[in-house]
């Protein structure tokens, strides 16, 4: 099209789009009913729950798409340096209601809505989850997009769209079973298939020498190729107009290449065959602590890694021609090291396309990578088989021996020939099995390594990465945790948040949390106390009626709700509350009738998936089963104590159940828990916590106060002394005798329970459960002594809220901003 021709057409068009989608109700109305019969193709009279939620999910994307093209012009127009996020794993959970509050735009929708009929949050309750991560690593990416856009940074997140997200649980007869989630039957209203933006993606083949202007270069030439297409996913921030993307990447056969097997005659294997490429973006690993040396998870980690660092190349080279201003561009940011063959990928790309100079592309390297470690154990580090990686990717087993044999001479300066310090800090590991070691790459080739809270980063530098450490110590950092207030107090608990906005006289803490300490001077006024102690007795109520609806159960409004929701783990000691409920139970039953009345009510609710290969975590849900069918039975018992398993705990449950929770656990042996993003989700809504100094929690203690809170356990350097020495069961004899009411087959399955047991006996509890069982009793017992008080138990609930304004995810990207020297870009339309 000639010049003239397309401004031509480009003003006609303007002409038309000279308005932005209005927001008023009758226009929003006249949209939803417009997708009802245009995008759905279902009659405007007559059309149910979820397809009403479908039309207004495409009606919420059009706005969004606006905001998203005047932010992406915005972005190309000021080229500022951009902020690159790969993670593997993303938990976006629902996004509906997210979007327009986001958008400011709820309430003109709760109200268009009522007028044709319908609730909001009816129909927000239809959306599926998008369950593409396993537990806090991806829920914190997702946190972390959120701020990224309020914060107007030029970001981009990058990832995998997997067909099958984290399983369903399913629990029968007291088991868990695992079903697959195939999210994307109904549609995905809220991602953007770009279906012309695709990327080769190479595997397997061999390397050849090809000489170019008398240079010898490096040529991979593959043996199987497939296409990376980009599926668009808009954040918007909130309180600003900036709408930034994630492109999550799905594999499609590709075309070019696969041509020549249909000359074989073979056609319809040809066919089959092409389909297998599909199979890498097909479904998310569940574990989410071992790593396993699998070929489809590293062509997963590659395929995303080769489309998005081609996409990040492209988008430099469309406004730049020297990648010497590639570091002033460019930053890179590893989410754990499941992304780390990116930094291959641009030393590959630079090297053998751009035919930089290795040390210059390594100069490059060197500048735009940050790595952040969620890692506390050394057998948590990834390592990638040498043989696996040299077969499929043989070009970046190259380069990594290359990386490394510099590394090692360099680092041979320095330390002299301390051959077992150079070994353990070598990328190769000569072990049985030969292997790259992720972690000791990402630390050599980035800038940064970051911790996830401060005592995170103490124990990587005294343990895994403590050579690293000594090498570099100016490169470890830490960014504690955080996650957002959007999604965690105004999404989840609309009625907390109008209260606090109504106490504080301003919404403008959505965008600036620490505003939140404003509520510290009312936190004994009787009048906010009133109004505190409402909101929460309706989210309780709400978290209530769900349990009824799913199993049954009637739990009592007046007894305390006493959570522990998260991922099923020995380390996240779930074992340790449930024989905590068992102690309760006992003494309960040998209590006098009279007695009875002085107990606190309870309900203690859990939640959790467990790994589908791990059975212990397994048999801990059995046993959480086991004790509730036989305490839930009792009618000695009564309302005194109550036992709920959650099924299929995703992050729309944890929106119910975090904000009706009077009480949450935390309670992993010290040492273990990175951070732990969970306890910041509730002490932003003013539940109280009962934790061990671990992970965040001790900055939460700095926060709030260790008063404010339930703390026991032993402390990180107790943890070697104490699991040398053991504790004689003879005088942990409440420990001792729960244990035995399990062994002995008080609940049932005997057999089934026995190796269970075995993992708290003397000498083998690793998580140190018997050692910690007292003073966790001594803490469930404060807590029930304050519950009573409940002016005193109110007054700590608002100071937690009050204390939580450290822990939004604003605050943690803020500090990454100034590791990745990147600044915000407001779009100004
Ligand atoms: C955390 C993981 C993780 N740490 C491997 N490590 C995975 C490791 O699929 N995989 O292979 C997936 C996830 N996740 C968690 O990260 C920590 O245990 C938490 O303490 C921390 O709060 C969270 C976010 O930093």
């Amino acid at each position: 099209m000639a010049s003239e021709e397309r401004s031509a057409k480009a003003e006609r068009m303007f002409a038309l789009m000279d308005r932005f989608l209005k927001n008023d109700p009758i226009s929003l109305q006249n949209d939803i009913l417009d997708h009802v019969e245009y995008t759905m193709a279902r009659s405007r009279f007559s059309f149910d729950d979820f397809e009403a939620y479908q039309a207004l999910s495409h009606s919420v994307r059009d706005r969004l798409i606006e905001r998203w093209h005047d932010t992406q012009i915005y972005f190309k127009r000021k080229d500022p340096k951009r902020i690159y996020f790969l993670s593997l794993e993303f938990l976006m959970g629902r996004s509906l209601s997210n979007s327009v509050i986001n958008l400011g735009i709820r309430d003109q929708y709760a109200e268009a809505l009522s007028q044709l009929g319908f609730e909001f949050e009816v129909l927000a309750e239809q959306e599926g989850d998008a369950a593409l991560g396993n537990g806090g690593l991806a829920r914190l990416s997702a946190c972390q997009m959120d701020s990224l856009a309020t914060l107007d940074y030029p970001a981009w997140g990058y990832g995998l769209r997997y067909q099958y997200g984290l399983f369903r649980q399913v629990i029968m007869d007291g088991f868990q079973h695992e079903q697959p989630d195939y999210w994307l039957n109904f549609g995905n209203p809220w991602e953007i298939e770009r279906i012309h933006l695709t990327y080769p993606v190479k595997f397997y083949g061999s390397v050849e020498d090809e000489t170019l202007n008398g240079e010898i270069y490096k040529v991979w030439i593959p043996g199987e190729m497939v296409e990376a297409v980009a599926y668009d996913n808009l954040i918007p921030g909130y309180g600003t107009r900036n709408t930034i993307t994630l492109r999550l990447w799905a594999a499609k056969p590709s075309d070019q290449y696969d041509m020549e097997s249909y000359n074989t005659g073979d056609y319809i294997n040809a066919v089959v065959s092409r389909q297998k490429a599909e199979s890498i973006s097909s479904v998310l690993y569940p574990d989410d602590r071992s790593y396993q040396g699998k070929e489809l998870r590293l062509k997963q980690q590659y395929f995303f890694v080769s489309a998005s660092v081609q996409d990040i190349i492209r988008r430099f080279k469309d406004a730049h021609s020297n990648f010497d201003e590639f570091p002033e561009k460019v930053a890179l940011q590893l989410n754990d090291t499941h992304p780390s063959l990116a930094i291959v990928e641009v030393m590959r790309i630079l090297v053998d396309e751009e035919h930089l100079d290795w040390n210059k592309a390594w100069h490059i390297v060197c500048q735009i990578f940050s790595f952040t470690t969620h890692t506390v154990i050394a057998e948590g580090l990834e390592k990638i088989p040498v043989d696996l990686l040299g077969s499929l990717l043989p070009r970046h087993l190259q380069i990594m021996y290359e990386i490394n044999f510099n590394f090692v001479e360099e680092l041979k300066k320095k330390i002299g020939l301390d051959y077992n310090r150079l070994s353990r800090m070598s990328i190769v590991e000569e072990g049985a099995v030969k292997s790259i070691r992720s972690a000791n790459l990402s630390i050599v080739c980035s800038h940064t390594v970051n911790g996830v809270s401060r005592a995170h980063l103490e124990l990587i530098k005294a343990n895994v990465f403590k050579d690293f450490y000594e090498l570099w110590p100016q490169k470890f950092q830490y960014k504690t945790n955080g996650v957002t207030q959007r999604r965690w107090i105004v999404v989840s608990n609309p009625s907390l948040s109008s209260l606090i906005s109504k106490w504080l006289g301003t919404e403008a803490w959505v965008r600036d949390v620490e505003l939140l300490t404003g509520l510290r001077e009312y936190a004994a006024n009787p009048d906010l106390q009133l109004e505190w102690k409402m909101v929460r007795k309706v989210n309780k109520m709400r978290l209530a009626e769900y349990i009824e609806a799913m199993s049954g159960l009637k739990v009592s409004l007046d007894a305390m709700f006493d959570v522990q929701i998260k991922r099923i783990h020995e380390y996240k000691r779930q074992l340790l509350n449930i024989l905590g409920i068992i102690h309760r139970y006992d003494c309960i039953k040998n209590m006098e009738k009279s007695d009875r009345r002085k107990v606190v009510p309870r309900v203690c609710i859990i939640g959790g998936k467990a790994a589908p290969g791990y059975e212990i975590a397994k048999k801990i849900i059995k046993l959480w089963h086991a004790v509730a069918e036989k305490i839930n039975n009792d009618s000695d018992v009564g309302d005194l104590l109550k036992l709920v398993f959650i099924p299929d705990y995703n992050v729309s449950v944890a929106e119910l159940v975090i904000p009706g929770a009077d009480l949450s656990q935390h309670i992993s042996t010290a040492g273990n828990e990175a951070s732990g993003t969970g306890s910041m989700k509730f002490l932003m809504n003013g539940c109280l916590l009962l934790a061990t100094e671990d992970g965040s929690t001790v900055e939460i203690i700095e926060e709030i106060g260790v008063d404010n809170m339930f703390l026991f356990g032993a402390r990180v350097h107790d943890v070697p002394v104490l699991r040398e020495k053991g504790v004689d069961l003879k005088v942990n004899l409440q420990f001792a005798r729960v244990v035995r009411m399990v062994r002995d087959g008080y609940f049932g399955f005997k057999d089934y329970f026995k190796s269970l047991c075995d993992t708290v006996e003397v000498g083998k509890d690793f998580y140190l459960l018997g050692s910690d069982f007292g003073g966790y009793l001594e803490a469930q017992a404060a807590a029930d002594k304050t519950f009573v008080d409940q002016e005193k138990w109110t007054r700590m609930s608002i100071l937690s809220t009050a204390g939580s304004g450290r822990f939004s995810s604003d605050r943690t990207i803020e500090d990454y901003a100034k590791t990745w020297g990147i600044e915000p870009c407001r779009c100004p339309f």
